[in-house]
């Protein structure tokens, strides 16, 4: 080849490498900004559906007395329902023995004094039924347990 032939040639090749380079950055960029758009709408709808379940929610108040008599150890109420996002409020009063409060998967575990009014407060945050007794040594097994369903 001729040196009037391998100039034109490199130059084209040189411009052709700057070329495709620019395209991959402008590409790059495009695909950046897509991304960052769509994680800000992402937050903003989050943000939404949060409020919207801020305005559900409600408080739901329970009272449960907690004794034990020759049929067997109790809390008063066997069934707590609510919806998820509910802030769930069970007054508990034990009238007789020792007992607690147990939920375990929502990690709730109080002593009951005698005569004492409780408070357990807790938001419904998980689907499902479970299953709040008294921790004490053989209460579950003589009945004192109730079930707590979260529906959707
Ligand atoms: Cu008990």
């Amino acid at each position: 080849m001729n040196k009037k032939i391998i100039i034109p040639v490199v130059a084209i090749g040189i411009i052709a490498v700057a070329a495709v380079i620019a395209f991959n950055k402008t590409n790059q960029a495009a695909k950046n900004g897509v991304a960052a758009n769509n994680t800000q709408n992402n937050n903003v709808a989050e943000t939404a559906e949060v409020v919207a379940e801020n305005k559900e929610s409600a408080v739901k108040e329970f009272s449960i007395t907690s004794f034990y008599d020759n049929t067997g150890i109790w809390f008063s109420l066997k069934e707590i329902i609510v919806n998820k996002g509910d802030i769930v409020r069970i007054k508990v009063t034990n009238i007789k023995g020792t007992h607690d409060f147990t939920l375990d998967e929502y990690g709730i575990k109080k002593m009951t004094a005698l005569n004492e009014e409780v408070v357990i407060e807790f938001t419904a945050d998980r689907v499902g039924e479970f299953i709040y007794y008294c921790s004490v040594p053989g209460h579950r097994q003589k009945g004192q347990w109730g079930t707590l369903t979260v529906t959707e």
